[in-house]
C-alpha cells in the first residue's frame, strides 16, 4: 500500500439536492475507502468540489431569476451540509468556480495549446431563433445517433454512455422548436491523436476494472473523435485567448481539473508541496458508470497531453446506478429520495450499512428496496451485530459489575475465537484493498455472527467454568468490531468505543489494532445501552409512496 493517497469522487453539479443515488455509487464508497486508508496510516486526503459551470446550471439559474453565482453558492453549501450529516468527511470541499481552478484551467489550456493539442475550427452549431442563442449540450434534445435512444441530451446519451457527434432530430430544450444552424468558431482537443497512448495506459494499469477497460478499449478501436471544448455561453471559465472573447470552456474541460487544483490548494495551504504529493500518491477517482467516457478518455488524454505533469489515476472505482423500488431514479418524476429527507427518518449509519451491503464492486445496478432495507437493518445490523454487542457488554455489566475478569486456560472454542480476532484485520483488509467493500462488510458480519454463536454455546449466564474467558474474549471482539466498523459506520463505532470505556476515539487506532486483544482483565466498561432502534414495518409502508420533502 502506498503511504500517500488522494481520493476524489465525482463532483456534484451545484444544481439540486444530493439523493441516495449519488451517495450509493460515489461518495459513500470513497468515504469508506478514505477512512480505511487513514486507519492504515496512509496520508490520505479526500477532496471534492461542487461542479459549478455548464449549461444546465445556467438554464436553471435563469429560470429562478438568480445570477449563476448566487445559484451555485446556494447548492455548494447545501450539498456540503447534506454530505456532512451523512458523515461523508471531506478533507476539503471546494468549487470548480474557485479562482484557483479558473487560473489552473486557463494555464492547462495554454500548455495544451502551445504543444499543438488544440485547434480552432469553424463549426455549425444549433441556434434557436426563438431564444436568440446558440444551443450547446443540454439546450438540445434529440435521438442518439449510435443507439437510437430517444429524448437524449446532445452532450451525452444516457442509454449507451457515448457522446454523440451530432444528435439526430434536434429540438431546442427551452421552447421545443427545431433549431437552425449557424456558424461559430470553437476550439477542439485532438482526442483522435491519443488513441494509442490511452490504449497503452489502459493495458498497463492493473488496478482498473476489467469490464470497464474492455468497453473503453472498444470505444478507442471503433474510432475517437476530436472533442469540442468551448461553448458560446456566458457562464464558465473564459478562454484565455485574444479573439475568443465571450467563449468559455465546456464544463467537462474544467471540472475534472478541479480534482487537481482543489488538492493543490488544500495541500499548499497545509504547507505540503501539492504537485510533489500528487505525483507520489495513489490517485483514486470514484465515479458512477455514466461518466466513464469522461474519466477514461477526456481526463486521461488531457493529463497525457500535459506530459504527465500530474500523474494519471491509479484507481477509477466505477459503480452502477441505484434504482428505487426497482424503478429508475428520476428527479423530474419525483422518484428519488433526497439524502436530507432520509436522514430525518433514520440514522446515517443505517443507510451507510444498507448501501454498502447491496453495492458490489462492479457496473451492476443496485436497488434500494424498503422491505430489504428493513430486513437488513432489523435482522443483520440489529439482530446480529447489535445483539452480540449488547449481550457481551450488558452481561459484563450485570455479572461482573462492568469489570473485565481474569482469564483461565482457553478451551478449544476460546482459542478459535481468539484466532478469529487475530485474523480479522487481514481478512477484512484484503477485501477492502481490492475495493470489495460489500464483501468486507459481510466478513465483519460473519465475525459478529460467529461470536453470537460462541456466546450462545458458552452459556456464560450459567456462570460455569469458562465464563470469564467468554466475557474477556467477547469484550475484546466488541473492540475489534468497533475498529472494523469505523469506515462503514463511524457513529456507531464511536458509540461502541464509549460503551467499552475506552479512551480517545476509534479514529486514533490503526487498522491492525483490531486483531490484538488490548482490553485486559481489570478494565472497567462504560455505560451500555442498545445501539440501534428497530425499523418499524408500518413506517416503511408509508415511505414506499414517498418520503415527503425535507424541511
Ligand atoms: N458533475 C456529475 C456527473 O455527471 C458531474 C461529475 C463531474 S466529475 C469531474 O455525475
Ligand atoms: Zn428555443
Amino acid at each position: 500500500m502506498n503511504n500517500k493517497a488522494i481520493i476524489t469522487s465525482a463532483l456534484p453539479y451545484a444544481n439540486g439536492e444530493i439523493h441516495l443515488g449519488h451517495v450509493a455509487s460515489t461518495y459513500l464508497p470513497a468515504d469508506v475507502t478514505t477512512r480505511f486508508l487513514k486507519l492504515n496510516g496512509v496520508e490520505a486526503y479526500y477532496v471534492c468540489a461542487s461542479d459549478d459551470f455548464g449549461t444546465p446550471i445556467l438554464i436553471q439559474s435563469e429560470k429562478e431569476g438568480k445570477t449563476p453565482s448566487e445559484y451555485v453558492a446556494h447548492w455548494n453549501k447545501r450539498d456540503y451540509d447534506d454530505f456532512t450529516a451523512f458523515n461523508i468527511k471531506f478533507d476539503f470541499f471546494y468549487k470548480t468556480s474557485s479562482p484557483e481552478n479558473i487560473a489552473f484551467v486557463q494555464d492547462v489550456f495554454k500548455k495544451l495549446n502551445d504543444s499543438g493539442h488544440i485547434y480552432q475550427k469553424e463549426i455549425i452549431q444549433f441556434y434557436c431563433k426563438n431564444d436568440n442563442k446558440f444551443l450547446p449540450d443540454r439546450y438540445v434534445k434529440g435521438v442518439c445517433p449510435y443507439c437510437m435512444a430517444e429524448d437524449q441530451y446532445s452532450d451525452l446519451c444516457e442509454k449507451c454512455g457515448r457522446v454523440p457527434e451530432e444528435i439526430t432530430d434536434p429540438k431546442c430544450s427551452l421552447c421545443g422548436q427545431p433549431p437552425t444552424k449557424e456558424k461559430t468558431n470553437h476550439y477542439f482537443y485532438r482526442l483522435t491523436t491519443f488513441g494509442n497512448d490511452l490504449s497503452k495506459w489502459l493495458d498497463g494499469n492493473e488496478h482498473l476494472q476489467k469490464d470497464v477497460k474492455k468497453y473503453v478499449q472498444n470505444w478507442i478501436t471503433s474510432g475517437l473523435i476530436d472533442w469540442d471544448i468551448t461553448r458560446d455561453i456566458p457562464w464558465g471559465v473564459p478562454v484565455p485567448l485574444e479573439g475568443a472573447e465571450g467563449k468559455v470552456f465546456y464544463g467537462w474541460f474544467d471540472n475534472h481539473l478541479a480534482y487537481i487544483s482543489t488538492a493543490m490548494k488544500f495541500l499548499d495551504d497545509k504547507g505540503i508541496n501539492g504537485k510533489e504529493f500528487w505525483n507520489s500518491a495513489d490517485i483514486y477517482h470514484f465515479i458512477g458508470k455514466d461518466i466513464v467516457y469522461h474519466h477514461y478518455l477526456f481526463l486521461t488524454s488531457m493529463r497525457l497531453g500535459l506530459q504527465n505533469e500530474y500523474k494519471l489515476p491509479d484507481f477509477i472505482p466505477t459503480r452502477g446506478h441505484l434504482t428505487l423500488q426497482g424503478k429508475k431514479i428520476s428527479k423530474s418524476r419525483n422518484w428519488y429520495i433526497g439524502l436530507k429527507q432520509f436522514l430525518e427518518y433514520y440514522p446515517a449509519d443505517y443507510l451507510r450499512f444498507y448501501l454498502v451491503s447491496i453495492n458490489p464492486y462492479s457496473q451492476d445496478d443496485l436497488n434500494f428496496d424498503w422491505d430489504d432495507f428493513t430486513t437488513r437493518i432489523n435482522s443483520e445490523l440489529i439482530g446480529n451485530l447489535g445483539n452480540f454487542i449488547n449481550r457481551a457488554l450488558g452481561f459484563t455489566k450485570k455479572t461482573f459489575e462492568g469489570i473485565v475478569p481474569e482469564t483461565e486456560k482457553f478451551d478449544e472454542k476460546d482459542s478459535e475465537a481468539e484466532k478469529r480476532i487475530n485474523c480479522l484485520a487481514t481478512d477484512v483488509g484484503s477485501l477492502m484493498e481490492q475495493n470489495h467493500l460489500d464483501r468486507a462488510l459481510k466478513k465483519i458480519m460473519e465475525f459478529s455472527s460467529h461470536f453470537n454463536q460462541y456466546f450462545q454455546h458458552k452459556e456464560p449466564w450459567k456462570k460455569g467454568p469458562g465464563t470469564a474467558n467468554c466475557v474477556f474474549l467477547s469484550v475484546n471482539a466488541t473492540r475489534s468490531l468497533a475498529i472494523a466498523m469505523f469506515p462503514f459506520m463511524p457513529e456507531s463505532s464511536e458509540e461502541i468505543w464509549k460503551q467499552l470505556g475506552l479512551e480517545e476515539t476509534v479514529e486514533n487506532n490503526s487498522w491492525k489494532d483490531m486483531s490484538e486483544m488490548k482490553i485486559h482483565p481489570g478494565h472497567i466498561l462504560g455505560e451500555s445501552a442498545p445501539l440501534f432502534v428497530k425499523v418499524e414495518k408500518t413506517d416503511i409502508e408509508k415511505h414506499k409512496t414517498g418520503l415527503g420533502p425535507a424541511e
